[in-house]
């Protein structure tokens, strides 16, 4: 492990402070911030990523101190005359430089075009096109590279994505908002509202940061919500504009008895929708969606199905508010990675509803074990993140 120094940890915060600005319009690609400096310890230039198909962060960055890499002949011309103001400068990044042509062309041929001579990287890149490619290709040309600064941070970020590229699925999110008794809402259906209006806000970033958005015919049919960000509440807490990012996340919706008709608000806003269900529901003709028919499991669509057609649509991060059913099938069936709990401090008493049905349960040790991550206070509320431990 290379000893790193006060100035390489100050120039790599910045790096992931700059990758975290593009928590809500990367995806499918992961969040990567760039910074380079120069021999003296000069801050020459910043980038981050933001959005598929433009700019890697490692392109922002040397544009942003004046090169403009991948210029081909133009390029020659430029660095024969005289040294690029990259030349022998540190290259702080919070993911491993791509060596593959995707939407744009390599970032470890631009940082060699532009004479850099340190690389320091926070991770490795998962996606099996460059995993240690981009390095090896730096080394090859003569460059310092170090690699493991922040390591943890960087990687955590993009958890999501580095799940999909490990396991080809999804990272699954599952969101409940209830009392201190652990109920949802009263016998009667009335659930609106029984968090903050803190809670419903962070609300709004997690839908924000989300690649989907997934619920099922429970849910709409008791709330017929929208399921989508509102761009002003959203400003109002992170005084990030969400119109940056390309499109609202992908609202998918699990109907495996074809309850869902074209009347429901989540059909006739514009947005796309995507119902899994298990034979082709005529009901749907009207609404603005596409249905996919999947194979039966128990009284479900197969949900590992649902998350291995997820996953070929580039899905990432999915962030799931839906009822105890569908919570509880997704948890018995493996496939919930993080768990987000809003408790607002009321009890609603026994005949209220509760939040996750797993049936499966009978023996302690079964018992489905989670590992607390944060614990924040939004309001009155409490929000705690646990991770399920695998
Ligand atoms: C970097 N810097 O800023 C990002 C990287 O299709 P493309 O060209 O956008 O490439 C996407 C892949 O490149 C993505 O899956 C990941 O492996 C890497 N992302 N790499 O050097 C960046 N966003
Ligand atoms: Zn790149």
């Amino acid at each position: 492990m290379p000893q790193f120094s006060a100035s390489d940890a100050k120039w790599m915060a910045l790096a992931i402070q700059l990758a975290r600005k593009g928590r809500f319009s990367t995806t499918p690609n992961p969040m990567v911030g760039c910074v380079i400096v120069s021999a003296d310890g000069v801050l020459l230039g910043k980038g981050y990523h933001q959005k598929a198909g433009q700019g890697h962060a490692e392109v922002n960055a040397l544009i942003d101190a004046g090169f403009t890499p991948h210029r081909g002949a133009a390029s020659s011309a430029q660095q024969s005359s005289e040294p690029p103001p990259t030349d022998g400068s540190t290259v702080y990044v919070t993911l491993e430089p791509c060596s593959h042509t995707g939407r744009t062309p390599p970032c470890a041929n631009a940082l060699i075009e532009a004479k850099v001579g340190r690389v320091v990287i926070a991770s490795i890149d998962t996606n099996p096109l460059v995993k240690n490619r981009g390095v090896a290709m730096l080394r090859e040309a003569g460059i310092i590279v170090e690699t493991g600064l922040m390591d943890t941070l960087a990687t955590d970020m993009n958890v999501a994505f580095n799940y999909r590229m490990q396991h080809h699925l999804p990272w699954v999110c599952v969101k409940l908002a209830c009392s201190l008794d652990g109920r949802t809402a009263l016998e009667n259906g009335k659930s609106k509202w029984i968090t903050s209006s803190e809670s419903r806000l962070d609300v709004q970033q997690e839908r924000a940061s989300a690649c989907a958005i997934l619920s099922g015919a429970d849910t709409i049919i008791a709330d017929d919500p929208q399921l989508n960000v509102r761009e002003a509440e959203l400003q109002e807490t992170t005084k990030t504009r969400f119109s940056k990012r390309q499109k609202q996340p992908l609202r998918v919706i699990i109907d495996g008895k074809n309850r869902l008709n074209s009347r429901y608000n989540l059909f006739n806003d514009g947005q796309e929708v995507l119902v899994f269900n298990t034979e082709h529901n005529p009901q749907l003709k009207e609404a603005n969606c596409q249905q996919i028919q999947l194979n039966k499991k128990g009284d479900f669509v197969d949900l590992k199905e649902v998350m291995n057609n997820l996953a070929a649509l580039q899905i990432n991060r999915i962030w799931t508010e839906a009822g105890p059913s569908l919570c509880g099938a997704l948890f018995e069936q493996g496939l919930v990675n993080e768990f987000v709990l809003y408790q607002a401090p009321m009890l609603l008493g026994n005949k209220a509803k509760g939040t996750i049905n797993i049936h499966s349960l009978t023996e302690l040790d079964d018992a489905i074990a989670l590992e607390s991550l944060e614990i924040t206070q939004l309001g009155n509320d409490l929000k705690r993140r646990f991770r399920v431990k695998s």
